[in-house]
């Protein structure tokens, strides 16, 4: 063992030591082309949104050199989007990191061995689990790394580590709609296909943005042949609202009222599927009388549309015979989020809008591998969507990993905001973030900083040192990117792709795999993670904890099937036949409660914890800016071309008729302030955003610390698209 990780660090050891990366001949994985195939070609899964995109990369001696969408994969059929085409770029960017980083004496960063930084981690995380106990370390992660990776850290933190807590910054995102579904089906399976966006007459996008978020999957929905009505339920007249055939700009977080209205509206004319209802569902009754006091007056009083419009809205649903209701974060980021979502699934079950093609309850996701993170990172569920506290889950999971049942925790993890509560009360003193850019991202920046410091001691793990969680890190661990890796990601039709190793990562920058297995032997547990060898070894046993669960996919032989299928999706358990190029969940009206019915859920709407007031009189709704845009940008930002793509400064949407009143135009600055903080920024007058409200693209720094630090109750997702905020020429 001891053997294994020196001759690992000699290998790593020194400015030129990607031979052991990058075997010369066996590019990445070993069926693909060699070196000797200048102009050959392979295919991999984009690695920014949950589309999940084929690209083709053209090769040169083994190398990447370029890349273009790959016309045969199903799920893009020739198309990508400005990010897809520029994947490459950020991998050369001049601030990757190439050496991990730890700090002196006096606090200044300065580069340190892989061998010192391995000690450093193992002794510091244990000296402080010795003194404060096994909880007082945790960590964040991510939907951006491979499946592979997921589960690795998961096990090795959970079963290894002795932590208990344990997140992923797709709290910030699916949780909403995970826990939604868990509830209403009986697991947590977006049923869709993207198929149905070409098979729908009738398509509802609530509080999604497709055309900047998902721009692929907008453009199967321009493919659509039947002349589909597309409804847009958006407070803010979005390019996806443009090119819909109607547009609804609700009041913010009155989503629940209108769906209850809706319902209500179909239920009293008798536009609902009696027979489905009574076959596949559970609770309709008491659904109905719950949303009889939601009637049209209301709807239009408290959603701030009109009686008409609630009409049509409902007639539309009701005349569609293929109905698609779709959302994304305007429902998930919201104070009752998961309600609305299920109000969404109500919807679907009530008109028997389930099972067919074109129909369907659809969450969309967000980042490259949410959906893989969802069901194996061992973080909010134990592996394959199974539950710690379960006695009998915990037996399989530790049977199938071949280890003694007691190294499972019995509990579950904290969810993302507890976490870092826990850091508030110094219940947790050490921190370890993978993948994600927590001080950036997280929800009311100001105290989130003032929180961070009280770590005793903060491990960041990325691709590049200067991000503003990195720049944080008393010890900082370089990782290898997208590109640079192999493994798979799931997208949201449930599709497993295989993304592959076309570059090498620079310096001695390592894959996050062979960090948590380096990470795995300094801390002692080597013999646990004996047979998780490489990310192929990884899938086979993913493939068995997912044996007998909804999403087995112990069907998939290896990684070269997932190649030549063009990604699978999930359930496919041994002994299925060859895969359909399109699958959906629930033909069958089956769903995954004992009794398989669905559930309808419901709830009393309630008002936000944060509204506007005299004092701070503007609603803040924030999210993404332009298609070239991703996240925080440690990334997009990186290339020239996507760089031309996106405004050049921080915008302010605000509407002309408070622009108006505040003596503003645009191009002018402006500073904008919550309770919580400041920012400046360039005001953009337009007609897009409705008066009263304003709204910021997520990707500045800037943008979170003017956001409200509330929760949807059963998630525990944070509602970035809400709170109160002041406006003020600068
Ligand atoms: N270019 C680009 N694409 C991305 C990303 C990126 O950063 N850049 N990120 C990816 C990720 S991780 C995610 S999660 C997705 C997000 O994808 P989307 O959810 O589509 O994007 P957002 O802009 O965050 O939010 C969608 C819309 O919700 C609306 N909204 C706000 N409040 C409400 C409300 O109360 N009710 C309703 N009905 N709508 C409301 C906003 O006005 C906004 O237009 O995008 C993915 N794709
Ligand atoms: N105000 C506001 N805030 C929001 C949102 C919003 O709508 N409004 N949306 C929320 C949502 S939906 C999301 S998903 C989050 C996203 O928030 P983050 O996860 O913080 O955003 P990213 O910029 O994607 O951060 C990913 C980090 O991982 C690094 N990285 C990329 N690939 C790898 C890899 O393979 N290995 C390692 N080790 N590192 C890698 C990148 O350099 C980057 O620093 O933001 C949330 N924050
Ligand atoms: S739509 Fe998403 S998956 Fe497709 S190329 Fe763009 S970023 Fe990549
Ligand atoms: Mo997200």
């Amino acid at each position: 063992m001891k053997l294994q990780i020196e001759k690992t660090l000699r290998q790593f050891d020194g400015p030129l030591t990607q031979e052991l990366v990058l075997e010369p001949g066996k590019f990445g994985l070993g069926h693909l082309p060699g070196k000797s195939q200048p102009d050959a070609t392979t295919t991999t899964t984009c690695g920014f949104c949950s589309t999940g995109c084929g690209l083709t990369v053209h090769l040169k001696n083994g190398q990447a050199i370029n890349l273009t969408p790959s016309t045969h994969y199903p799920v893009n059929l020739g198309m990508a989007c400005p990010k897809g085409w520029e994947a490459l770029t950020p991998l050369a960017a001049s601030d990757r990191a190439t050496v991990p980083l730890g700090r002196d004496v006096e606090g200044v960063r300065r580069p340190l061995s892989w061998d010192a930084a391995l000690r450093t981690f193992t002794s510091k995380f244990k000296a402080i689990q010795a003194k404060h106990g096994l909880e007082s370390v945790a960590f964040l992660s991510t939907g951006q790394i491979v499946t592979e990776e997921m589960a690795f850290l998961g096990a090795l933190t959970k079963l290894g580590m002795g932590m208990i807590h344990g997140d992923g910054n797709t709290r910030q995102c699916m949780a909403t709609a995970a826990t939604a579904y868990k509830e209403s089906f009986g697991y947590d399976a977006p049923p869709f296909t993207y198929q149905d966006f070409e098979e729908s007459d009738v398509l509802v996008f609530i509080g999604a943005n497709p055309c900047i978020a998902h721009p692929i999957m907008w453009q199967r929905v321009s493919r659509n042949p039947h002349h589909p009505e597309i409804i847009v339920i958006d407070p803010r007249k979005t390019e996806t609202a443009m090119a819909a055939t109607q547009h609804y700009a609700i009041r913010p977080k009155s989503d629940l009222v209108l769906l209850y209205g809706l319902a209500n509206r179909l239920m009293t004319n008798e536009w609902i599927d009696r027979n489905y209802i009574a076959a596949h569902t559970k609770g309709y009754e008491d659904f109905a009388e719950h949303v009889r006091s939601f009637e049209s007056e209301r709807i239009a009083r408290e959603c701030g549309i009109s009686t008409d419009e609630v009409e049509r809205l409902a007639r539309t649903i009701h005349e569609g015979r293929r109905v698609s209701f779709w959302w994304t974060m305007g429902v998930n980021q919201s104070h009752e989020g998961t309600r609305v979502a299920q109000a969404i699934i109500n919807l679907a079950l009530m008109t028997g809008n389930m099972g067919r093609p074109g129909t369907g309850a659809n969450s969309i996701t967000g980042q490259c591998n949410a959906m893989g993170s969802r069901l194996f990172s061992n973080t909010t569920n134990l592996f394959g969507g199974r539950d710690f506290r379960n006695p009998e889950h915990r037996e399989v999971v530790a049977q199938r990993l071949g280890i003694g049942v007691d190294r499972i925790p019995d509990r579950n993890s904290w969810a993302y905001d507890q976490i870092i509560e826990g850091i508030d009360q110094g219940k947790i003193k050490g921190l370890w973030i993978i993948a994600t850019n927590t001080a950036h991202s997280w929800i009311d920046q100001n105290r989130l900083s003032r929180i961070l410091d009280k770590l005793e001691f903060l491990v960041v793990q990325d691709m590049y040192h200067s991000t503003e969680t990195a720049s944080r890190a008393d010890l900082f661990l370089p990782a290898a990117g997208w590109g640079e890796k192999e493994g798979t990601f799931i997208n949201s039709e449930r599709r497993i792709g295989l993304t592959k190793k076309v570059a090498r990562a620079p310096g001695q920058a390592l894959s996050d795999f062979h960090i948590f297995k380096l990470i795995a032997e300094y801390w002692g547990e080597g013999e646990m993670f004996r047979e998780w060898d490489s990310p192929e070894a990884v899938f086979q046993i993913i493939k068995r904890l997912s044996i007998g669960q909804p999403c087995d996919i112990s069907g998939i032989a290896d990684y070269q099937m997932l190649d030549d299928c063009g990604g699978v999706q999930w359930p496919f358990p041994s002994g299925s036949e060859t895969p359909a190029t399109h699958r959906r969940l629930f033909e069958d009206g089956r769903y995954y409660h004992p009794d398989g019915k669905a559930r309808f859920i419901y709830e009393t709407p309630r008002e936000p914890g944060e509204v506007t007031c005299g004092e701070y009189p503007f609603l803040l709704l924030t999210g993404r800016g332009s298609s070239a845009q991703w996240h925080t940008e440690s990334r997009t930002r990186k290339s020239d071309i996507l760089n031309k793509l996106r405004p050049s400064e921080l915008l302010i949407e605000i509407s002309p008729a408070d622009a108006r009143r505040l003596g503003i135009q645009s191009g002018q600055p402006v500073s904008v302030a919550s309770r919580r903080g400041e920012l400046c920024g360039v005001a953009h007058v337009t007609s897009t955003i409705a008066p009263g409200q304003i709204f910021i693209p997520m990707h500045h720094a800037m943008t979170n610390r003017l956001t409200y630090s509330e929760v949807d109750p059963y998630s525990r997702q944070p509602s970035y698209k809400n709170g109160a905020v002041r406006v003020e020429k600068a």
